[in-house]
C-alpha cells in the first residue's frame, strides 16, 4: 500500500467496503408483455440462479448476497428459505434481501394492503408475515415488498383510506420483524396503477416507513422516479434523516425500463454516489445502505449482464471516492461555483480503471471479471445443461 497514491488508497478504501446484491430474477428469463426470448443459459430454479450468482460474485469479489422473490424462489415457504440459505452457503453466498410477492395472483386485481375486501387485505397481510418468517429462515436481514396498489381511473378509489390501510398493515409487519431486521419500503409513481399509486413518491415512502416503526426505512429503486426528478437530492434528504435503507439500481431512458446501471446517464449515478460519500465524509458514520440491483436485462446475457453491472458501479464508487471533499466543502463555503462544479467533474472524468485493475489483483483476481468468466466455460456447460429442459419463464417484467 505504501506506493500507492492517496487517490489509490481511497479507491481500495472504497471497494473493500462497497458490496452489491444481485437479484434472482435477473438470472431467470424475463420479456416485456409483448413477449419473452429464451436464453438457453438462463436458471429456472433457486439453485441454477444461486449458482450464476457465486459465479458473478467469483469474479468480482463484490456480491457475496442474492435478493429473492418468495413466489419464484420460496415454493415450500419456509422450508425452502432454510434448504435456499444451505445452498447459498454451499456457493460461497447468502441470501439477501426478501421481496413477499403481492401483486401476482388473481386475488390482487384490487390491490394487496389496500384492497377493499379485507378477506384480501388479511390475504395480503399474512403474506408478508411469511415472508418475514422465511427472511428469518434464510438468514436475511431486508425484508422489500413493493406494492402495485393504486387505481387506474378517477373517482375510482378512496385515496386516504389507502393510504390508512397501508399505514395499518405495515405496521402490523413492522411488528413482526427480528431486531436484527428491516423492512425497507419501495415507492413507484406509476405502473401497473396508471392514475393513482398508494406509495407514489419518496415522501409518502417515508410518511409510512416512520409510521411503521424504527425498523423501517426508505428503499430507493433509480428507476422509480418522473423523467427529471433529482434522484440524489432526495437520497441527500433521507441520509440526513438516517432513513435511507437501500437501492435498487438500474438505468432507464424512458420509464422504469431496468436497464443496465449507468448505461444511460452514468453521470446521475455519480451525483447519487457522491451524495453518500459525502455524508459518510461530513458525518464520519457509514451509511447503512443495501446496493441492491433491481433489472431485467431482456436480450443481453444474463450473467454477463450482472458482471458489466458490477463493474460499472465500482468504477463510478471509485471516481465518487476520489472527490477532493476538502476541497469540494471551501468551494461551497465560499459559492465558488464554478470551483465545485469542476472539483466534482475533475473526480468523474478521471479514469479510474487502472486502480480497479491494481485492485482485483490486489484480491487475487483476474483483471477482467468479464474475460474471466467467459474463458471459465460456465456458461457453456450451463447453456448444454439447461437447454435440454422445458423453459420456465419467469412472469416478472
Ligand atoms: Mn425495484
Amino acid at each position: 500500500m505504501s506506493l500507492k497514491t492517496k487517490q489509490e488508497e481511497r479507491i481500495f478504501r472504497a471497494l473493500d467496503a462497497f458490496a452489491i446484491e444481485l437479484p434472482s430474477w435477473a438470472f431467470a428469463n424475463t420479456g416485456t408483455r409483448f413477449g419473452k426470448f429464451l436464453d438457453p443459459s438462463a436458471a429456472s430454479n433457486i439453485g441454477e440462479k444461486l449458482a450464476d450468482a457465486a459465479e458473478v460474485n467469483k469474479v468480482t469479489r463484490c456480491c457475496p448476497s442474492m435478493a429473492v422473490h418468495v413466489e419464484w424462489d420460496f415454493p415450500d415457504g419456509v422450508a425452502s428459505a432454510g434448504l435456499a440459505a444451505q445452498l447459498a452457503r454451499n456457493h460461497g453466498v447468502q441470501i439477501g434481501s426478501v421481496s413477499p410477492n403481492v401483486f401476482q395472483d388473481q386475488q390482487y386485481k384490487y390491490g394487496s394492503l389496500a384492497n377493499p375486501d379485507i378477506a384480501v387485505r388479511t390475504k395480503a397481510l399474512d403474506h408478508i408475515l411469511d415472508s418475514i418468517s422465511m427472511a428469518q429462515a434464510a438468514g436475511s436481514r431486508d425484508v422489500t415488498p413493493w406494492f402495485t396498489d393504486g387505481s387506474n381511473y378517477p373517482g375510482t378509489a378512496n385515496m386516504r383510506q389507502h393510504k390508512r390501510w397501508f399505514e395499518e398493515g405495515l405496521a402490523v409487519a413492522h411488528g413482526a420483524l427480528a431486531p436484527n431486521q428491516r423492512l425497507l419500503i419501495e415507492y413507484k409513481p406509476f405502473e401497473p396503477a396508471f392514475y393513482h399509486t398508494d406509495i407514489a413518491d419518496w415522501g409518502m415512502a417515508l410518511r409510512l416507513a416512520k409510521a411503521a416503526g424504527p425498523q423501517a426505512r426508505v428503499l430507493v429503486d433509480t428507476g422509480h422516479h418522473y423523467q427529471t426528478q433529482n434522484i440524489e437530492q432526495i437520497v441527500a434528504w433521507l441520509l440526513d434523516d438516517g432513513m435511507l435503507g437501500g437501492f435498487h439500481l438500474n438505468d432507464r431512458r424512458y420509464a422504469d425500463d431496468d436497464l443496465t446501471l449507468g448505461s444511460i446517464d452514468p453521470y446521475q449515478v455519480f451525483r447519487i454516489f457522491n451524495e453518500i460519500n459525502h455524508f459518510e465524509w461530513e458525518t464520519g458514520a457509514t451509511a447503512d445502505i443495501a446496493y441492491m440491483v433491481d433489472q431485467s436485462h431482456n436480450l443481453k446475457p444474463k450473467a454477463e449482464e450482472m458482471i458489466q453491472t458490477v463493474m460499472m458501479a465500482q468504477e463510478i464508487q471509485a471516481k465518487a471516492a476520489i472527490v477532493d471533499r476538502q476541497n469540494l466543502a471551501i468551494h461551497q463555503a465560499s459559492c465558488s461555483l464554478i470551483d465545485a462544479e469542476e472539483c466534482l467533474k475533475s473526480a468523474f472524468y478521471t479514469d479510474v480503471r487502472a486502480t480497479l485493475v491494481e485492485w482485483r489483483r490486489w484480491k487475487g483476481l483476474a483483471p477482467n471479471p468479464l474475460k474471466a468468466f467467459r474463458g471459465s466455460g460456465y456458461l457453456e456447460r450451463v447453456s448444454k445443461e439447461r437447454s435440454g429442459r422445458a423453459q420456465a419463464v419467469s412472469s416478472y417484467a
